[in-house]
């Protein structure tokens, strides 16, 4: 959205209102979401694409695509060029508007298979001329594992992490869940997100089924980003992809700022890497 079309949108930028989707619309609402069309991580991934996210019944469908995928959807790489085949493909979705501190909350079944990473993370991040880029996260991701190695990946685990770079780095926590998450249920996934005020330390605390499974008070970012809800098909740490297609189903997002004093609003400055919506490449 560009700042000439009208000074209200550009203070939607930063939302520090309640934002919350059921998905009963017949799509996706693109003044809530924009859908990701972007690679990450190494040549092995094969990015985020507009045709692996859809609104059906009250839920928007992620698929994954796996090893054994010889369907139509083609993949891309850095570039944002087709690869040549469609696997290790994702799709994911992210808010319009940037929050900061807060409850962030998505209701959904995760993808249950090995080799996909079903996500729900903040996301803030600045290249810059010189020096490590500004990236300011914080993610669960599923399923996990019990110990650092890539090995006994499991839907009992998750990975719960917090992003401040260049300052301090990661911290990324092994978390036992309080049970297999692979299991055909809705679950809900939540993170408090606290940035720092005189009566609230700094840190996130990760709940899964409203059970406090973690609270990392290092590494916390303040700035505002957007969140980012989808599954893609990391290299190595959720093992590996050897499936054709897995989905996970999202029911609902919440997100109750906090509207700490620790949090930070500064702009993001490069905004591509977006579809026209669910199912539409972008037009190259
Ligand atoms: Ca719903």
């Amino acid at each position: 959205v560009s700042c000439a079309i009208g000074l209200l949108l550009c203070l939607q930028e930063f939302q520090k209102t309640p934002f919350v989707d059921e998905f009963n619309e017949a799509s996706l609402d693109a003044a809530k979401w924009l859908v990701a069309f972007r690679q990450w991580s190494d040549e092995d991934c094969g990015g985020v694409v507009p045709e692996n996210v859809s609104v059906r019944d009250g839920t928007v469908i992620f698929e994954a695509h796996g090893n054994r995928y010889t369907g139509p959807v083609r993949g891309i790489r850095r570039d944002r060029s087709d690869r040549a085949d469609g696997r290790r493909v994702g799709g994911a979705v992210a808010t319009r508007n940037r929050f900061a501190s807060g409850r962030y909350e998505v209701r959904a079944k995760v993808a249950p298979a090995f080799g996909v990473c079903s996500a729900f993370w903040t996301f803030h991040y600045e290249e810059r001329d010189k020096g490590e880029p500004i990236n300011h996260e914080i993610d669960i991701e599923l399923p996990g594992r019990p110990a650092k190695p890539f090995q006994d990946f499991s839907f009992e685990w998750a990975l719960c992490n917090t992003f401040l770079t260049p300052e301090r780095k990661v911290t990324s926590d092994h978390v036992r869940l309080p049970g297999r998450q692979d299991d055909g249920r809705f679950h809900t996934y939540r993170f408090d997100w606290h940035t720092g005020s005189p009566t609230q330390k700094k840190r996130v605390e990760f709940y899964v089924d409203d059970t406090l499974v973690r609270t990392i008070e290092t590494n916390v970012p303040d700035r505002a980003g957007r969140f980012w809800v989808g599954v893609w098909c990391p290299p190595n740490f959720t093992g590996a992809a050897d499936f054709d297609t897995a989905r996970m189903v999202v029911d609902r997002v919440k997100i109750e700022p906090f509207g700490e004093p620790g949090d930070v609003f500064v702009p993001e400055p490069d905004d591509s890497g977006w579809a026209p919506g669910p199912g539409k490449r972008p037009a190259r």
